[in-house]
């Protein structure tokens, strides 16, 4: 089924000029890109987009870290979306990611995982809102 997914490249991969890269293993992988942009969370809207995780120990140091430095957001569109792009991230914790994957080549920590994306289509569905208004995404590409 033709799905659509949000991923993020995080701060550290950002900050590390991964992005080009990051973009083209996912196109590689038949992942479109139908909407990008590179955004700077403020602390409030880091939380507003984890807010599922508000009660977890690490909440506080994941919403600074988000903050901490510009993201890039892509609306990835493909067969499946969801679960092949979950697959190509790979395990939260880079250290446990098998090789070929985005968190295994680029994460460097639990926290700093390199990438989020979208664990379900209802979820990716208000993920992409959060961040794209209609006009900035491509219907088809
Ligand atoms: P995933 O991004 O693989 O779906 P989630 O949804 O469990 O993982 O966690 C959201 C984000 O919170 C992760 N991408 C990671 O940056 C951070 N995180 C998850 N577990 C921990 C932890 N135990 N300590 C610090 N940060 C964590």
């Amino acid at each position: 089924m033709l799905q659509s997914t949000l991923a993020i490249i995080k701060p550290d991969a950002v900050a590390r000029g991964l992005t080009g890269e990051i973009l083209a293993t996912c196109q590689a992988a038949g992942l479109a890109v139908a909407g990008l942009k590179m955004v700077r969370l403020c602390k409030g809207q880091a939380s507003a987009f984890y807010a599922v995780h508000k009660e977890r120990p690490f909440f506080e140091s994941l919403t600074e870290y988000m903050a901490s430095g510009p993201v890039v957001c892509a609306v990835l569109r493909g067969e499946d979306a969801v679960a092949r792009y979950r697959a190509l991230m790979g395990a939260t914790d880079p250290a446990r990611a098998e090789p070929g994957t985005l968190r295994h080549a680029y994460g460097q920590s639990l926290q700093a995982n390199a990438v989020h994306g979208s664990d379900a289509p209802e979820t990716a569905a208000v993920e992409i809102a959060f961040f794209f208004n209609a006009l900035e995404i491509m219907e088809s590409i």
